[in-house]
């Protein structure tokens, strides 16, 4: 199919609107997710073998059962792509630190989530890239436990055992969709879920983040690309056509100050087999980046080397936006449906929580002061008695 050629701002607004209406999702599986809070397995079998066509005795795959005729070359190669995430990725991770201050020793730790659920799905594409970088990075981080839901036809796919045995993942529950989120949410009961999928998973999300922490919105796949003349047409191309191809929900658009770098584009992808292929000539790169924010795409593929940075979940720059979904470093859970205005990938942070710890020593005189000031105004006798109790204390017996 064509590239569909954009010729005025109005014609823009669906790209930029783009609303997936997850309001609309969320009433469609909102009886699902309540079903299988309340009776645990018994509905999940029942809506496995609905949606996913999968009627076999067990839902539930343990670590033993993954490792068996498991693919080990595979494997290894899985290693060396988690080497990488690793390293690219620990850096981020905060260290402990300590502060003193007015008389409060405070103290900031960070524990890995002891259970964590990820989704992967698997649908159309087995994505054995998604596993590694979601369940196999969490695991080399200090997650103990990992449980992984995603379709029964994607579980059975070899190159996914292969991801899933590399990732060390403790369980895996056949079950894709919004039940694959019930799933890991009221049957194997974890302490956050994360990961990418289509609509009904987003909006199993958000409903099962009433009980279950979850990471973000991540969505169908978002391309904005901005070039100018000096671009290679092909490497347009193909980037627009590689993330457009995850599905006619995705998107790819090109912002381009050349007419003719769009035409040349227009007939590389003519044989594409997705409607989803956007361009629009601009004025100049400042337009570009103006019409990328307000879009906020989770990726923005780069062919001009300085500008301003747009607002995007994850960036390349002359290098193609596959790299970062497979090897490159960064994550590829992105933000959509514009959370890349107020979060980046999936980060190691996710995977993690910090506790906050405090001990008042006798300087800290001035601040139960101030606290007991503030109780006062709110009107909390209870509170401002406690902090006089202390008070009296340090003042008597120096702490
Ligand atoms: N581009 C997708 C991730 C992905 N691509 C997985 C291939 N496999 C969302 O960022
Ligand atoms: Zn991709």
């Amino acid at each position: 199919m064509s590239l569909k050629r954009l010729r005025n701002k109005k014609q823009l607004e669906p790209i930029i609107e783009r609303k997936m209406d997850l309001w609309d999702y969320m009433e469609k599986v909102k009886d699902v997710v309540k079903e299988i809070r309340l009776n645990g397995m018994e509905a999940l079998s029942k809506y496995v073998k609905k949606f996913d066509n999968y009627d076999g005795e067990k839902l539930i795959l343990e670590k033993n059962e993954l490792q068996r005729n498991v693919d080990e070359e595979l494997v290894n190669v899985f290693q060396e792509v988690l080497d990488q995430l690793e390293a690219f990725n620990r850096s981020v991770l905060p260290p402990n630190s300590s502060i003193r201050s007015n008389g409060i020793a405070g103290e900031i730790l960070w524990f890995p989530i002891k259970r964590l659920g990820v989704y992967s799905p698997g649908g159309i594409f087995p994505y054995p890239s998604t596993i590694l970088m979601t369940a196999g990075l969490a695991k080399r981080l200090g997650v103990r436990e990992v449980i992984v839901s995603t379709p029964p036809k994607a579980a059975f796919n070899p190159a996914v055992r292969a991801a899933l045995v590399a990732s060390d993942v403790d369980e895996v529950i056949l079950a894709g969709g919004a039940h694959g989120i019930a799933a890991l949410a009221y049957v194997a009961k974890v302490h956050k879920i994360v990961g990418p999928g289509g609509p009904y998973v987003q909006a199993g999300k958000v409903l099962v983040s009433v009980d279950v922490p979850i990471d973000m919105i991540a969505g169908p796949t978002e391309l904005v690309v901005i070039a100018d003349e000096t671009a290679n047409p092909k490497e347009v191309a193909y980037d627009m056509m590689a993330q457009a191809e995850h599905g006619p929900l995705s998107f790819a658009l090109l912002l381009t100050t050349s007419t003719e770098l769009e035409e040349k584009v227009s007939d590389l992808v003519s044989d594409f087999e997705h409607d989803n292929l956007y361009s629009y000539v601009v004025r100049n790169i400042s337009e570009a980046i103006e019409i990328t924010n307000e879009i906020a795409p989770e990726h923005v593929s780069s062919f001009v080397d300085s500008f301003e940075l747009p607002i995007s979940g994850a960036i390349s720059i002359k290098t193609p936006s596959p790299l970062i979904d497979y090897s490159a470093g960064p994550n590829h859970v992105l933000p959509t449906s514009k959370w890349a205005r107020a979060r980046g990938p999936l980060s190691p942070l996710d995977f993690y929580r910090w506790m906050a710890i405090v001990k008042s020593y006798p300087e800290s005189i001035k601040l139960i002061e101030l606290a007991i000031k503030i109780a006062e105004l709110e009107g909390m006798k209870y509170h401002a008695e406690a902090l006089r109790v202390k008070l009296e204390s340090l003042k008597h017996h120096d702490g």
